[in-house]
Parts: structure tokens; C-alpha cells; sequence
């Protein structure tokens, strides 16, 4: 049976003004399942008229911390009601395996309600008394409507992980899915209705990017603050849109996570870590480990290590518990994920295990023999492919770790605590793991460094960002 999603404006789930919808297509099954209202500018506009209005004139924005706080905890207490159709939903839309859906994305998303929904109601403002007789605090008022536009590679996930914060604060927000896994935000908007968010606080448009929905959200002055998460490329498209209005954003891009495994590290935690830095959700995460680069006296001994767990993951339908590489989110992507394994070839790499699966699946791949300024080695490929490295010392792990334009993130194996802290620091990167991969903690800035990221979320970061901080100032003085 094929599902509809409409948009959800002010409250209601409605269709296009001008009718027109589009087939979201099952990845695995490579049918569509779903029939979406494929948005127009004219729905983008509608859409942010009526997040203009609940700020201005609705109760969202005046309510107490607390009464907000209350009705997000409901709509995380939902979201965990209605985990199962949510996870098969973004596991239906782009592929990735039921149980990353089940066990990471869905509790992850109730979990991004509760922490800015707590976050919110504790975190202090500054106070500055002054000697001179006057005294001058911060207030943290909402900023307004947000255009929140989303990626496709952990839908709901990442939609949680800026509507939250977003509304915790009081502002009102425009969600646009990616056009390739759009069911879930409407779950999401009917959820928040449930909860008692009110209408025209959370609205969902569906639609494209360019030319549609993303770009008119993006040149809209009626919108506050844009928050991206996508291609390095979006994001300037985004910043050009956002700079004729002055909008502040905050982007999160694209990355090539460098995972680099000295010769004192524990080899098999190290080779299980990386296994998942790089084949969790068929590598389509920004923060994938892919470029592995090992210490030469053990590299033998860890690629055949490497070789073998990643030869032992279950490749197949993404709907069952067991499987841990499902297909890749669409056929277009499939089409550039193995452009790049044929290309390392002509390049005159090695894949060493993997290759083309079936349909719009991809193996896990392991390539060796590229080089460090080789495409495969320096741009993103977004599929379940890693290329593995040699390297002498430390010095010359740090200068490849660092030679991309990318810099969201990095992993060092080792047990030398006084090396793990010195690599730290040399690499620039916004977050370094030692000795695991993709640990959170939703206090911690999240974002990315170079042509990875402007600006950071989590905790007060995304305090910052989704509030207006105003310097409030009073003469206490006797008259
Ligand atoms: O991203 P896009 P795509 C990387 C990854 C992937 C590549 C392409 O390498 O292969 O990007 O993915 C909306 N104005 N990442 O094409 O185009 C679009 O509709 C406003 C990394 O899917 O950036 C979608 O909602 N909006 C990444 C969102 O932007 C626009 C996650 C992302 O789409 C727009 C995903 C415009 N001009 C892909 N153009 C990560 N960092 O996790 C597009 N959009």
C-alpha cells in the first residue's frame, strides 16, 4: 500500500496549493512506497507566513520555560510510543538498517527533545553588576522563525537535533525534509500537534532544494535563522541566499574523517571502532572514518583484521534486525558511490574486499594503494568505503589527517595518553575521538572546522544561536 504525507501548515496537513505531490521511492525494494506534496515556493511562503504569525502574535514564544519544557517531554514521550513506525519509516524512505533506526535514531530523537527541553529551563544567564550604580544582565529571548533544512542520512535524527533546540527556545520553525526521506518530519509535525505544540509552531513543506521549497526558505526575510545540514556546496549556495537578508546560519557539512591507529594501539578495539566509524548506516554519515591511516609495523596485521570484520557484516534487507548494511539511500547516490570505486581503480588502487552488492547495495569496501591526493582519498563519498593508509610516525599522520578541505572530525588509536592529547590538538577538526567513534554528549559543541562547518550546536552553543542575547541594563541608583 502506498502511504501520503501531506505538508503540515498552522496545524493542518494540507497538499501543494498547486496540487502536485512526488513518489518516495523504498531503496531496497527500488519501488515507490510513498506519495508526498511536492512543495513550491508559494508553500514555502505559506508556511513561513504562518511561523511568522505564531511568533508574533501566538503563545509559544511567551510561555514559561517550563510550560514548553512539559509539552516537548510529550512529544519525546510520543516519538517513544510511536518509535516502531517512525523507524521503519526512515528505514522504508532511505535503507538504513531497522536496527540503527530502532536503536540509535529514534531513541536519539526523543533523548534531543529532553536534554533542550531540560537544557533550557536550567541554563543561567549572566549577571554584571556594575560599580558605577547600574547593573546589567543578558536576557535569552527567542530569535524568531527558524528554516530548518534537513539531510536525507539520519532524517528524523537530525530534524530532532535542530526543531528541538529551535523550540525549546521559543521559536517558531519551517522544517524542510531532504526530498529523498520526507516521510518522518510529517510524523514528526502530526506528533508535536498530539503533544500540544500549537499550530503554525512546528510546520513541515516538503519539496527540492534549488529553485524550490530550500532556496525561498532560504531568501525569505520573514526567516531569522537558517540551520543546514548538508554538501559543502549547499551550504554556499545557502550562505549567498542567507547574505541579501543578513540571516544567521549555522551549517554542517561535509566531511572526510581521518581514523588514524598508531602501533601501541589495542588492535582489536581499534579495528572494532573503526568498523563502525566507517559502516554505520552504509557509511552515509558526515562524521564516517573514512581515511584509515595505520602505523606501519602493525599496518599488515590490521588490514587483515580489517579485511575479515568487515567481510563478516550481514549485507541485506535494511527491514530486518540482523542486517547491518542495507542499500544506499538512492540510485543516484549508488551511481556515485561506485563511480568512485571505479575510479580508485583507474587511479591505480586496490579494492581489497567489497565492491558492487546487489541492486543499490555497496559491499563494505576497503581500498589501499591510493594516494593521499587522489579523489578518492580527499573527497566525500558517502558510501561504506574506506581507504587505508600507511604511515611512519606521528608528525607525518597529523600533516595527511589534516590535508583535506574538510575538518569535522577525526579518530586516534593509541595508549599513549600523552600522545592522544598532543594529536588532539594539532588536528583541526571540531570533535576528536580516542579510542571509539560517534560518543555524544549534548552539552559538547557538534560541528565542524574548514569546509565542514560555520558555527556550533549543542548545549549553549545552540543557546546561542536559536536566541536573540540581549544586554538588558538598569540605573539602581537612588534618583
Ligand atoms: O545534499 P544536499 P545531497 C553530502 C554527501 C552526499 C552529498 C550530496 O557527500 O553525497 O552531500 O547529498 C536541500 N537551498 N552530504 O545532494 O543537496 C536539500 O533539498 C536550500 C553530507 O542530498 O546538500 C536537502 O534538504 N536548500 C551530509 C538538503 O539541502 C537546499 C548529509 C541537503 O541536500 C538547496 C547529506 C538550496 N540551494 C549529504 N540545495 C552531512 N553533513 O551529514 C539543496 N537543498
Amino acid at each position: 500500500m502506498v502511504e501520503s504525507f501531506g505538508h503540515v501548515i498552522d496545524g493542518q496537513e494540507v497538499p501543494s496549493a498547486d496540487g502536485s505531490t512526488f513518489q518516495s521511492v523504498d531503496p531496497w525494494e527500488r519501488e515507490p512506497w510513498a506519495t508526498v506534496a511536492l512543495g513550491s515556493p508559494a508553500d514555502a511562503d505559506r508556511a513561513t507566513a504562518a511561523a511568522r504569525n505564531a511568533f508574533d502574535s501566538g503563545p509559544w514564544p511567551r510561555m514559561s520555560y517550563a510550560e514548553r519544557a512539559g509539552i516537548l517531554h510529550r512529544l519525546a514521550d510520543l516519538i517513544e510510543a510511536g518509535g516502531e513506525r517512525l523507524a521503519l519509516t526512515d528505514t522504508t524512505d532511505m535503507g538504513k538498517p531497522i536496527a540503527e533506526t530502532r536503536g540509535h535514531d529514534v531513541p536519539r530523537s526523543a533523548q534531543n527533545f529532553r536534554f533542550f527541553a531540560d537544557h533550557s529551563t536550567v541554563t543561567a544567564a549572566e549577571r554584571f553588576p556594575m560599580a558605577s550604580g547600574f547593573h546589567a544582565y543578558t536576557e535569552y529571548g527567542p530569535a524568531g522563525v527558524v528554516a530548518a533544512i534537513a539531510p536525507w542520512n539520519f532524517p528524523l535524527m537530525m530534524e530532532t537535533w535542530k526543531v528541538a533546540p529551535a523550540l525549546a527556545w521559543g521559536n517558531t520553525v519551517v522544517l524542510k525534509p531532504a526530498e529523498q526521506s520526507p516521510a518522518s518530519a510529517t510524523l514528526l509535525a502530526r506528533l508535536a500537534l498530539e503533544a500540544g505544540v500549537p499550530p503554525g509552531v512546528l510546520n513541515v513543506v516538503h519539496g527540492y532544494g534549488p529553485g524550490s521549497v530550500g532556496q525561498a526558505l532560504t531568501e525569505s526575510p520573514a526567516v531569522d535563522r537558517i540551520t543546514f545540514t548538508g554538501e559543502s556546496n549547499t551550504g554556499r549556495a545557502i550562505s549567498a541566499a542567507a547574505a541579501r537578508n543578513l540571516t544567521p546560519l549555522s551549517l554542517e557539512m561535509g566531511g572526510k574523517g581521518a581514523n588514524i591507529v598508531f602501533a601501541d594501539a589495542d588492535l582489536e578495539q581499534a579495528v572494532s571502532w573503526s568498523i563502525k566509524a566507517i559502516y554505520t548506516n552504509n557509511g552515509q554519515v558526515c562524521l564516517a572514518g573514512s581515511r584509515l591511516y595505520v602505523q606501519r609495523d602493525v599496518y599488515r596485521q590490521f588490514v587483515e583484521r580489517f579485511c575479515a570484520a568487515a567481510e563478516a557484516l550481514v549485507v541485506g534487507d535494511p527491514k530486518e534486525a540482523t542486517t547491518q548494511i542495507g542499500p544506499l539511500a538512492s540510485e543516484e547516490h549508488h551511481e556515485k558511490v561506485t563511480g568512485y570505486l571505479d575510479l580508485a581503480v583507474r587511479d591505480g588502487a586496490r579494492i581489497l574486499s567489497g565492491g558492487r552488492g546487489e541492486g543499490w547495495t555497496v559491499l563494505p569496501t576497503v581500498i589501499a594503494g591510493a594516494g593521499q591526493r587522489d579523489r578518492v582519498t580527499q573527497e566525500e563519498i558517502f558510501g561504506p568505503v574506506v581507504v587505508i593508509l600507511p604511515f611512519d610516525d606521528e608528525d607525518e599522520a597529523v600533516r595527511a589527517a589534516n590535508d583535506t578541505p574538510y575538518g569535522l572530525n577525526a579518530m586516534l588509536f593509541t595508549t599513549d595518553l600523552s600522545r592522544a592529547h598532543r594529536v588532539s590538538r594539532a588536528l583541526r577538526v571540531g570533535t576528536v575521538w580516542t579510542n571509539c567513534f560517534f560518543v555524544r554528549d549534548l552539552r559538547a559543541p557538534f560541528g565542524g572546522a574548514k569546509n565542514s562547518g560555520v558555527g556550533r550546536e549543542g548545549g549553549n552553543f545552540s543557546r546561542e544561536f536559536f536566541t536573540e542575547p540581549k544586554a538588558v541594563v538598569m540605573n539602581i541608583a537612588p534618583a
